[in-house]
């Protein structure tokens, strides 16, 4: 048809799986965007948030100009002005606190509303520009850092299975993990596993809609999971069926390994977790005898105090049973640590070290600084203690400039509100988390209004600031370029003319692919069973409600129909998401007198928000649940459950704590 492109795309959303689109462009104009049926992990679908991305960008709110704040901050008053007016006014405000304040005064927060190697925050975004100023690093901690950090410990990496590996597997176990909501293309390879006869279980302190759709569901108490690991142990020792080679070849620190297991008989591990012994037991009978076994354990598990040391022991199942020599074997949490591309964060330009400041703890490091840069995230609605960040974000003295696609409750707070483009309006480079694949994100259409991509603004900015760092000015094409030549094996030969014809690329790895079969990469080459004793902190010591005023633990998981806060303003999921619910099991309504449907406030010391009960056992006493994703102005009273996560990093990498917050309820 004439005037008609297929322009290959990418998701940019903070998701697994990273799905490959094909978008239809009529004269201009983006008419169809659908699942690419020839990637293999896509195969087709999208989800339900993204069907209707092409209606999201031509949104009625969406941002299309430069805009300067005209009411008092936080009151989401602006005025629209051109795009050297607001260039004039940073550059003016940048140079003033650098010279009074120093370049550290400079927050530059990118959270993770899109991915890209180019636009988002897999890359450098930015950062050229932010070391010439000497501005603050900035750590990405909110989501996966303490599995990272306690996976890299016990296997020289965070990366284990290729995910399409679960189709081989015998035995699937769903680790904190809601696969058919938070990355769902993975089921279809649980469902080939299935039909060859594969048994799945989700281990989950929440009946999902993932755990209904599993053989079997263990309902655990939150933050006991490293005690569940080791019963399971317990088990297959007794059963001797551990893989007593592939201990010798391959692993170290097992004798004190062995002795932590041996403490953990499956009567105490069921006093601990909340599962009854005979499940833990029948479950443990199931790992001993069944090759290969696929561990899937993702973000969700480790948002608790223990996070770190809770995936360093999951990540040791495979290593006592050897089913990481098997294909379909192993654990599979991201893929991020088999991407091999050359992220170059150009330190070189910095003139001296500088801080680095961690997304967790917006609200108490914000006190140091003085400009707040945010692009791709948005704090107030997504990171702990939303409440201590606003409070931040009232300060006169604090310049804060917000690039966005929507007025979302950061922007209120914004002196200057950048307009961004969106993934069907500049180019990008991807690379899953759930898969093993790069993609490449042509742009298909013009952008609308005067928005403009992250690079563009921060090339603009530049310009206008006259700096002369040649590297500043590199274009979106030789970024990509620059990219890709990292050199490493694993993607020799993907051009970008070649990830620009194909759209996406399987990195060089073999099919089936087993990474640690022959060893794995630590200094010794073993993998490192955690220490017992002091080092080693499972989660449900660190874990509990100590003070008797907040009995309740509360799990934000993923929305079915937000992706963290993106989305919160689009009408058709909103309705779709009806009004917030907060679960609460029948004997913790009763002891309350709370009624069904009621609407409640969910509180302690940092704050409150509001939802209706829905009374049910999908949960279990003590444990109460409510997803995260809501724009708190969109939510009745204001807030939404951030108002009540408190600012805690879990015991490695800093990582967060989304699912560690001490609650009580109360009819409103
Ligand atoms: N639809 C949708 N998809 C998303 C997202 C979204 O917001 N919406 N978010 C994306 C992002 S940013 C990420 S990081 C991933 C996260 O994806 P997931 O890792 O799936 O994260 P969660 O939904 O937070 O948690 C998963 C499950 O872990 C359970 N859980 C919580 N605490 C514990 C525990 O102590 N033990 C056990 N065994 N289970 C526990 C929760 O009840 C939940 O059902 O999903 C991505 N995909
Ligand atoms: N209670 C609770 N809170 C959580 C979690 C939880 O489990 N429970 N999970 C946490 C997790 S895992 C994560 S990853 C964080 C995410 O937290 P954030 O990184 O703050 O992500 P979002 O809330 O999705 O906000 C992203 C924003 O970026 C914008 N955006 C998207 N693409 C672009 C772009 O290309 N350019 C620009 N300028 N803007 C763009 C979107 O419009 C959106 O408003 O949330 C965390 N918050
Ligand atoms: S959010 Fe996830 S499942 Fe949905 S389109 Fe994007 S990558 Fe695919
Ligand atoms: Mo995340």
């Amino acid at each position: 048809m004439s005037g008609e492109l297929r322009v290959l795309g990418a998701c940019p959303l903070d998701c697994p799986d990273t799905c490959s689109w094909v978008v239809t462009v009529e004269n201009g104009r983006a008419v169809k965007m659908r699942g690419n049926p020839d990637q293999p992990y896509t195969r087709g679908a999208l989800c339900v948030k993204v069907n209707r991305y092409l209606e999201h960008t031509r949104a009625d709110d969406r941002i299309l100009y430069p805009l300067r704040r005209t009411g008092p901050k936080g009151s989401g008053q602006f005025e629209r002005i051109t795009w050297e007016e607001a260039l004039d006014e940073i550059s003016v405000r940048l140079r003033a606190i650098v010279e009074e304040h120093g370049g550290e005064a400079i927050w530059p927060y990118l959270g993770t509303g899109s991915l890209g190697y180019l636009q988002g925050c897999e890359g450098v975004a930015g950062r050229r520009f932010w070391n010439l100023l000497g501005a603050s690093k900035h750590w990405l901690n909110i989501c996966s850092a303490a599995g990272n950090a306690g996976l890299r410990r016990t296997l020289g990496t965070a990366a284990g299975m290729d995910p399409e590996n679960f189709a081989l597997s015998k035995l699937i176990l769903l680790w904190g993990t809601n696969t058919l909501t938070s990355g769902h293309h993975l089921w279809k390879f649980i469902q080939d596993a299935r039909a060859n006869g594969a048994h799945v279980v989700a281990i989950d302190p929440i009946r999902t809609r993932t755990a209904d759709q599993a053989d079997e569901h263990l309902a655990i108490r939150p933050g006991t999971d490293g005690a569940l690991a080791l019963g399971l142990l317990n088990v297959v020792l007794a059963e001797n069926a551990q893989d007593e080679e592939f201990l010798a070849e391959h692993t170290e620190g097992w004798d004190d390994f062995r002795e932590e297991i041996l403490r953990h008989p499956v009567e105490r591990v069921a006093e601990i977790t909340g599962i009854p012994a005979e499940a833990v037991h029948r479950l443990g009978m199931r790992l001993a005898h069944t090759r290969p076994t696929a561990l899937r354990a993702t973000h969700g598990l480790q948002r608790h105090a223990g996070g770190g040391a809770t995936l360093r022991v999951i990540a040791a199942i495979p290593g006592v049973t050897g089913d990481w020599r098997h294909p379909g074997g192993g654990l599979a949490f991201s893929t991020s640590d088999h991407v091999h591309l050359n992220v170059d964060r150009r330190d070189d330009l910095l003139a001296a070290p500088v801080r680095t400041l961690t997304m967790t703890k917006a609200a108490s490091q914000l006190a140091s600084v003085k400009c707040f840069w945010v692009y791709a995230a948005n704090p107030v609605g997504s990171s702990p203690d939303s409440n201590a960040i606003r409070r931040q974000l009232l300060r006169e003295d604090l310049f804060t400039v917000v690039m966005e696609h929507f007025p979302t409750d950061t922007v209120d707070y914004a002196d200057i509100v950048l307009p961004a483009t969106m993934q069907t309006e500049h180019h990008d480079l991807h690379a899953g988390y759930g898969h093993m694949y790069l993609l490449w994100n042509e742009k298909a259409v013009e952008p609308p209004g005067e928005c403009l991509s992250t690079t563009e603004t921060f090339r603009r900015l530049a310009r206008h600031m006259g700096m002369t760092e040649p590297s500043l000015y590199d274009s979106d094409l030789e970024l990509a370029e620059q990219l890709l030549t990292s050199g490493h094996p694993s993607v020799e030969g993907i051009t970008l003319d070649r990830l620009r014809k194909e759209g996406w690329v399987r990195m060089n790895y073999p099919k089936p692919f087993t990474p640690f079969a022959e060893g794995f990469p630590t200094p010794s080459g073993r993998l490192r069973f955690p220490p017992a004793g002091k080092a080693y902190v499972p989660s449900y010591t660190a874990s509990g409600a100590a003070d008797p005023r907040y009995p309740l633990t509360l799990v934000t998981p993923a929305s079915h129909t937000f992706l963290n806060t993106t989305f919160g303003n689009n009408p058709e999921l909103r309705r779709r998401a009806k009004e917030p619910t907060v679960l609460v099991n029948p004997a913790d309504a009763a002891a309350r007198g709370l009624e069904d449907g009621r609407r409640v406030r969910v509180h302690n010391d940092g704050g409150e928000f509001l939802a209706d009960v829905e009374i049910s056992d999908r949960v279990a006493a003590g444990v109460v649940a409510t997803p995260k994703g809501r724009w708190p102005k969109l939510s009745p009273g204001g807030a939404n459950p951030n108002a009540v996560v408190a600012e805690r990093d879990a015991d490695m990498g800093r990582g967060p704590g989304f699912h560690d917050n001490f609650v009580e309820i109360s009819p409103v």
